[in-house]
């Protein structure tokens, strides 16, 4: 049993120091936005999770029309239905982009696929996009003002300026960050969409 000692308490280092290497990274950024219809009803939440390869986008909503809806974020923490969620203000884009993924000089880089809802009104979907981050680096959208957001009455079409003729903003919500750093202070930047 003697000349086993050393290698165990070898063997025991090294998982102590693999066990030890992922608590002591950061955990990655996490967001949420609790959605509302424009009579104030609530229509679900939109889940957002920073990974390796851009934020994944969970939809969990209801109360929508059946078909295509636009989904994008828009530069303002401000989803007030008396505006019509017009306060959210255009789409999260740092730089002066065109709207749509098939626009030559697009898309803003808060520009989603869009989203199909059931013929419940529900809507249960997940997106990749690697447009937008939930950190404090260059390409996210945690500015001062914040973010939003928006589900539009129709789809997308992708080139139409500035929101892809995607009709009326029929559903918002705040999007805020539950796990992450601190906000930036500073001036707005998504001002140019
Ligand atoms: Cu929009």
């Amino acid at each position: 049993m003697q000349r086993f000692a050393a290698p165990s308490s070898g063997l025991c280092l090294l998982c102590l120091s693999l066990w030890a290497g992922p608590s002591l990274a950061a955990p990655k950024p996490h967001a949420v936005a609790k959605m509302a219809l424009l009579d104030g009803s609530k229509a679900g939440q939109v889940d957002f999770a920073q990974t390796n390869h851009g934020v994944l986008v969970t939809f969990d909503l209801r109360g929508l029309s059946p078909g295509a809806h636009a989904v994008h974020v828009h530069t303002s923490a401000n989803c007030d239905a008396k505006s019509k969620f017009t306060a959210a203000g255009p789409h999260f884009s740092p730089e002066p982009k065109l709207h749509g993924f098939l626009s030559k000089g697009g898309p803003h880089p808060g520009d989603l696929p869009n989203q199909f809802a059931a013929a419940d009104g529900t809507l249960h979907a997940s997106t990749l996009t690697s447009l937008f981050a939930l950190g404090n680096g260059k390409k996210s959208i945690f500015d001062r003002d914040g973010a939003a957001i928006v589900v539009h009455a129709r789809g997308d079409d992708y080139t139409s300026q500035p929101a892809g003729n995607s009709g009326d903003r029929v559903a918002c919500g705040v999007i805020v960050r539950t796990v992450g750093p601190k906000p930036r202070k500073g001036p707005k930047r998504n001002t140019h969409a």
